[in-house]
């Protein structure tokens, strides 16, 4: 097939797992077309069958609200034309799926099928701006299929869009051989972040307020008083100059890095003793999934997707969302079990290795060949992939 991919080129979750998938499908023997205004953050040069096709806006003095959202629906409409495009798999309702309907009607019959996956926020943030909602509700009746990376963000949608639309779950996915438990010898590598006895511990994200960082820093805190610990903070986005002030604040400037944007995070993640996710809603929890693959156990708020993914007690904790001192309680709790913990990151690592990259990509497969009638005989639509 030939398979065109819209998604966000941040190192955000929703790009990674557009890039992965992409990178997937053209092993499997497809090509790919990565639609996007910058090349995608886990994208390298010179993969085969994997095209990138830049989105670029236009600047017009005239144009004072430069819309990403048309140039992306002409670039789509173009490339579905000179590549001949199959299916359009966009990634985030908002605004992508919408550029894609818009790309649809400019190609008339030639147009290609639609496939629309909502990651989190493209839902959850539908209700902040009466724009969003009613073109996420435009997006859900028009698309030939619709699917969600976990069943609460399923259900989310359902719920807050009143809707009887068919989603199907297909949860996100981590490569086990990339996302693996550290080797003996990278005791070096800790120390770099850690001096011995000291425990590590790990966040990271895009640092919007949905992900609450200051109650982590918060929680971390109260955990430094009983327990010798560090906190590296991994990303960056609006919420980190807030972050940087409280850790400054709360005078932890010696025991918290903020490390930025970091591109093989699989090598910093397995040198951690823990990772933390304070968010008050995520609609997967891909980091949490990459951690779990490296063998680290989670402490995260009950925020939707991770409750989908670890469950309290076996591959790690999970607590409120709000409340820093139950994080930093369920900290001390495994720091000061170093056997707890070490089953937990085994559990961990069992249960990521489980969110197989192959299955979820064959049912992406089934949904492109249902919807461009390519399909032998029906497919029954499975609800769930884990
Ligand atoms: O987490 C973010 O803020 C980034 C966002 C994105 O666009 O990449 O992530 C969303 O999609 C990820 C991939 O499916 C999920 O793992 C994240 O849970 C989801 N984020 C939220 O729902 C806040």
């Amino acid at each position: 097939m030939r398979i065109g991919i819209a998604c966000f080129p941040t190192s955000g979750g929703s790009g990674v797992v557009a890039t992965e998938l992409g990178l997937a499908l053209a092993k499997r023997g497809h090509e790919v077309y990565l639609v996007s205004p910058a090349r995608p953050f886990r994208l390298a040069a010179g993969e085969r069958r994997v095209h990138f096709e830049p989105v670029s806006v236009p600047d017009y003095p005239l144009q004072a609200y430069p819309s990403y959202g048309i140039a992306l629906a002409c670039r789509l409409a173009e490339v579905a034309e000179r590549r001949r495009l199959d299916v359009i798999h966009v990634h985030y309702a908002y605004p992508h799926a919408v550029s894609a309907l818009l790309a649809r009607d400019m190609l008339g019959e030639r147009a290609p099928a639609l496939v629309v996956t909502l990651h989190g926020t493209d839902i959850t943030l539908a209700e902040r701006h009466p724009c969003h909602e009613r073109a996420v509700r435009f997006a859900l009746d028009r698309s030939d299929h619709v699917t969600a990376v976990s069943d609460s963000l399923r259900q989310e949608t359902l719920r807050r869009f009143g809707t009887q639309r068919v989603i199907a779950v297909i949860r996100n996915f981590v490569d086990p051989r990339v996302f693996a438990p550290r080797p003996r010898s990278s005791a070096g590598a800790r120390r770099r972040y850690a001096p011995p006895g000291e425990a590590l511990l790990v966040h990271v994200s895009n640092f919007r307020a949905v992900k609450r960082v200051p109650d982590l820093i918060r929680a971390f805190a109260l955990l430094r008083r009983h327990v010798p610990a560090r906190l590296l903070l991994v990303g960056d986005g609006e919420a980190a100059a807030t972050a940087r002030r409280l850790v400054a604040r709360l005078g932890l400037s010696r025991s918290v890095r903020f490390l930025g944007e970091v591109r093989r995070v699989e090598r910093l993640l397995p040198l951690a003793d823990l990772f933390l996710l304070a968010s008050e809603r995520e609609g997967f929890g891909l980091s949490a999934l990459e951690a779990m693959a490296c063998g680290v156990p989670v402490v995260s708020t009950r925020s939707g997707g991770p409750e989908e993914i670890l469950t309290d007690g076996l591959e790690g904790r999970l607590v409120p969302v709000g409340a820093p001192a139950a994080m930093a309680r369920a900290c001390r709790d495994l720091l000061g079990d170093p056997e707890l913990r070490a089953a937990m990151g085994r559990r961990a690592r069992e249960r990521a290795v489980a969110f197989d990259r192959d299955q979820a990509v064959e049912r992406y497969e089934e949904l492109y060949r249902r919807c461009i009638g390519a399909a032998s005989g029906p497919v029954a639509l499975r609800a769930g992939n884990q």
